[in-house]
């Protein structure tokens, strides 16, 4: 039980393949207390009925969309209200206009531009900062990347910035939360099947070759990216922070 006593907030889950929603059964398997987020009413119906699977009931189920200054505010007072302090908090979240993936990088748009990066990386920025008067003393923060972020990938685009731009969060977040005991922290997941990636162009081919190409022969299971996030909630990674850890059955260390 490396979670047992420790409570964390998730943002956000929409559906079972929800990347969030592995992390939750490997935290809750662990002995988490959880507080789940949700986009929109359209997701709060499916996170509700998810929840019921945990062994441990959620503490809560929250809505955040993180487009909205004032939902990111009043976080803070409903995890006041409902779990005192917490432990942990995953941010697990992306956006970027779908049009933004599919056309060349070059013809990005300011405000395609400016959506993916304030959804998908300022927002940690900002749950980071609100949240930071109810983190206990020793808490971690941990967020979700792709290898886009370093290596071109077909239609990745605008994403494959916002994570570049997220992984370097990470590292200014760790060293401004470092006095407060605060660690944060990036997976870099390989490609999952869940509704972020299945309607992109190309995806089946992108599954295929990691296959073939990945020390392991295999996809990353969604299991094994909420493992890693149990470990990085817990006291067993209590001296690592500003890290990117890949949990892609080996993928980035090819060369060829
Ligand atoms: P998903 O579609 O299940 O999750 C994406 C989540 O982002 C959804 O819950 C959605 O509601 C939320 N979201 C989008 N716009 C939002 C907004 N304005 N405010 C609040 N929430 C918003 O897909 P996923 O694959 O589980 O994605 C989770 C994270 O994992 C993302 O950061 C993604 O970039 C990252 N990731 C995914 C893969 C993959 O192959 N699936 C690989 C590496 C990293
Ligand atoms: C996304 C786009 C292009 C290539 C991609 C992906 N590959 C992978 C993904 C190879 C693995 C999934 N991924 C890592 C993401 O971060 C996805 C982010 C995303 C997906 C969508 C699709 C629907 C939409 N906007 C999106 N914004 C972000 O409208």
């Amino acid at each position: 039980m490396l979670l047992q006593g420790k409570r964390i907030a998730i943002f956000n889950v929409a559906n079972k393949r929800s990347i969030a929603w592995s992390i939750a059964k490997s935290m809750d398997a662990q002995g988490a207390s959880l507080i789940l987020g949700y986009q929109n009413e359209r997701n709060k119906g499916t996170v509700e009925g998810l929840a019921e699977e945990l062994v441990h009931e959620p503490l809560a189920i929250l809505p955040c969309d993180v487009a909205y200054p004032e939902q990111i505010e009043e976080l803070q007072e409903s995890l006041k209200d409902k779990a005192d302090t917490i432990h942990g908090l995953v941010h697990s979240l992306a956006f970027a206009p779908r049009e933004a993936l599919q056309h060349a990088y070059l013809f990005t748009e300011r405000e395609q531009f400016l959506t993916a990066l304030e959804i998908s990386v300022y927002s940690l920025v900002a749950l980071a900062r609100a949240l930071t008067p109810v983190f206990s003393s020793q808490a971690s923060i941990s967020t979700l990347t792709y290898y886009g972020s370093e290596k071109v990938m077909p239609n990745y685009n605008v994403m494959g910035v916002a994570k570049a731009a997220l992984e370097a969060s990470v590292r200014y977040l760790a060293h401004d939360l470092g006095t407060a005991g605060v660690r944060v922290n990036a997976i870099s997941a390989g490609p999952i099947n869940t509704v972020s990636a299945r309607g992109v162009s190309g995806f089946l081919d992108i599954l295929k070759v990691h296959e073939q190409r990945a020390p392991l022969g295999r996809t990353v299971e969604g299991r094994e990216v909420g493992d890693t996030a149990v470990f990085l909630a817990s006291d067993l990674a209590s001296g690592i922070t500003g890290e990117v850890i890949y949990v892609d059955t080996g993928y980035n260390i090819m060369g060829f």
